[in-house]
């Protein structure tokens, strides 16, 4: 009988009011019955459902019957009053409480237990109080829809309903609630000023039971459009909830027929505390998880987002750790624009990255995502690179774990000077800035010419063609002496040929070592080059071969330099015999850099003076060789001292 007219009750106002609502919160995209929970958030907003925050989480009160002791009290019988036209209250009741005693208790916890499964259990307060309060504390944030209290007592004449955001320490009302608004509060009733913040639409004192407080928090007064908003936050978001019951009243039927006490009527009674909402997940989730609590009750809203749209949070606040390339942003209720966090591209080597606004400006807003703490030797807002004192190993894609390989470098060979920090070596080649004179991929051998490899680099020999590296003895014949042909050091890349990666696109040197070629790029190559000194010089130097050749073009060869010439002019041959036509010279030195010494500009007319390698039959440049851009008076003054000078 009691469940049936609960239940009248409840369909009467309450549960229409619940489906109005929760419909409305949901957001009309999620009309759609047809589209399966699981889709909802694929590539919109999403929400999680409404439940009852009440349930599973305990209220605490200021007072309660019978909590030291027993105590009488007496009510009238709710059948009755249901029938507003029947005169007089009938007999009342008057029966005990007690805290101790479970068919006597009428705790806090009995506002939030089930509505359904015991429709009459109710909290009572102490006897003669008149200020009382009701809270529930949330272990997080959630957001509400609406509140409904079923009172057992008769509602107060005042009370107020206020919700925290920040756990407690501050409280904004929600609304206050008297018989006379402008009296009690000094404020407008909204029954004639829509949209106050008072009412005295709950206050009544009949029905003397079962009547019911209602707050909405999204009446057509304070309508959202888009429930993720800052406005929407500032009214829906709460972390905790009190009732302020402010003056009790009586039941007007009570003079009527008063048998008992005053006192052991004056109390407050609540059967149900219903606290509509859901989890808050800024339109993220459509699901959520109990977050921090080890007493699992049935039914209970969680409030931890399970969030989706690469977001994380409790509350989907923020992107995933690898998902902060744009800055986060709530789905748009209104649009339903899920404002996904998109991914930053960290090549595999950052498990998270952070949003950084001056990045993200200077991209055009395209892109803010700076990767943290690259892994495997990496570096860069996207992990991009090596880091110093490493270089990239081209057979390997830049998202392997070994792309970057540790620089091998000879430190009594390898240049320091322009790097503060560790050894460094070329991060595309891997090959070792040396010192001057010194050569090699790792920088641990002289140049061809040089000697004495120590702590400044390597000494010039001082001889027409190579030294003792050691002792600096020249070397007077060249059968000791095989053609090396080995470029000093090692392959020098074909950046042309390189292919260019889409990730790498960021590639920079902040010591302007482009890896470039002086074949292609002679113009940044810095050679100490021999000049045509006394006659004296120039004969000692014994050359072997001296022409005017035009610079057709020069070659890598990967192991070597190859140097295309036309030989206008042979001033002197040796051994080899020199056509005026095509052939190829070979520069013997090269820079750490990549650079041919001496520089030999295509295009070019030049006089070369050099040594051949009478056994291979190869013209040879090297840096004892002299190479002037050719000159009519240089030629003439050279041919002179061909011809007159060296005997
Ligand atoms: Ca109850």
């Amino acid at each position: 009988m009691r469940t049936n007219i609960l239940l009248t009750a409840m369909q009467h106002k309450g549960i229409m009011l619940i489906v109005f609502l929760e419909y409305f919160i949901s957001g009309r995209g999620e009309a759609d019955p047809t589209r399966p929970r699981a889709l909802r958030c694929s590539g919109r907003a999403c929400n999680p459902p409404v439940g009852n925050l009440a349930t599973g989480r305990t209220p605490v009160t200021s007072t309660t019957c019978g909590q030291n002791s027993t105590e009488l009290y007496c009510f009238y019988p709710e059948q009755r009053l249901l029938h507003h036209s029947s005169p007089g209250c009938g007999q009342p009741r008057c029966t005990k409480c007690n805290t101790n005693q479970p068919d006597n208790s009428h705790v806090p916890a009995d506002m939030t237990d089930d509505v359904f499964a015991n429709p009459i259990s109710w909290w009572q307060s102490a006897q003669g109080v008149h200020r009382e309060e009701i809270q529930l504390d949330f272990e997080t944030e959630f957001y509400l829809t609406h509140v409904i209290a079923v009172f057992k007592s008769p509602r107060p004449a005042a009370m107020v309903l206020e919700r925290s955001q920040d756990y407690g320490q501050t409280w904004r009302p929600y609304k206050y609630f008297s018989v006379n608004c402008t009296a009690t509060f000094g404020l407008q009733d909204d029954l004639i000023e829509e949209g106050s913040m008072c009412t005295s639409r709950y206050s009544d004192a009949v029905p003397c039971t079962r009547g019911e407080v209602i707050y909405r928090a999204l009446s057509p007064a304070n309508k959202l459009e888009d429930p993720y908003s800052p406005e929407a936050q500032d009214l829906l978001k709460l972390t905790n909830l009190r009732l302020l019951l402010l003056k009790r009243q009586e039941c007007p039927c009570h003079g009527s027929a008063l048998v008992e006490k005053p006192q052991r009527f004056a109390h407050y009674a609540i059967y149900d505390l219903i606290i509509r909402g859901s989890c808050f997940c800024n339109g993220h989730a459509e699901e959520c998880e109990l977050a921090n609590r080890t007493g699992v009750m049935e039914n209970m809203v969680p409030g931890k987002c399970v969030c989706r749209h690469n977001t994380a949070g409790d509350h989907c606040e923020k992107c995933a750790p690898l998902f902060n390339d744009q800055p986060w942003k709530p789905g748009d209720g209104k649009t339903g624009a899920p404002n996904e966090c998109r991914k930053c591209r960290c090549h595999n080597h950052a498990k998270s990255c952070h949003f950084d606004l001056s990045v993200w400006l200077a991209s055009g807003k395209r892109s803010g995502g700076v990767c943290d703490s690259c892994q495997h030797n990496t570096e860069g807002h996207r992990c991009q690179r090596c880091k110093p004192g490493f270089y990239r190993d081209r057979a390997k894609p830049m998202s392997a774990p070994d792309a970057c390989k540790p620089c091998a470098c000879q430190p009594m060979g390898s240049a320091n000077a322009t790097f503060s920090s560790s050894w460094r070596c070329h991060p595309r080649t891997g090959f070792c800035y040396c010192k001057p004179g010194v050569a090699g991929p790792r920088c641990d051998r002289c140049l061809v010419g040089y000697w004495g490899f120590g702590e400044h680099g390597c000494r010039p020999c001082d001889c027409a063609r190579d030294c003792d590296q050691r002792t600096g003895t020249c070397f007077n014949g060249y059968d000791s002496e095989p053609f090396f042909n080995i470029p000093i050091g090692g392959r020098i890349p074909d950046l042309v040929q390189t292919p260019i990666n889409d990730s790498e696109e960021e590639w920079k040197w902040n010591d302007h070592e482009q890896g470039f070629s002086a074949l292609r790029h002679p113009e940044k190559c810095v050679c100490k080059e021999k000049v045509l000194g006394s006659v004296s010089d120039f004969c000692q130097m014994k050359y072997a071969y001296v022409i005017k050749a035009r610079i057709l073009s020069a070659h890598d060869k990967g192991t070597h330099a190859e140097v295309v010439v036309k030989v206008k002019k042979v001033l002197k041959s040796g051994k080899v015999k020199i056509a005026r036509s095509n052939r190829s010279i070979y520069p013997e030195s090269w820079t750490n850099r990549g650079c041919t010494c001496p520089i030999l500009n295509p295009g070019t007319d030049y006089l070369i003076a050099g040594q051949e390698d009478s056994r291979t039959g190869k013209l040879l440049v090297n840096m004892n060789s002299l190479v002037k851009p050719w000159k009519a008076y240089l030629g003439k003054q050279v041919t002179d001292i061909l011809r007159t000078g060296c005997k």
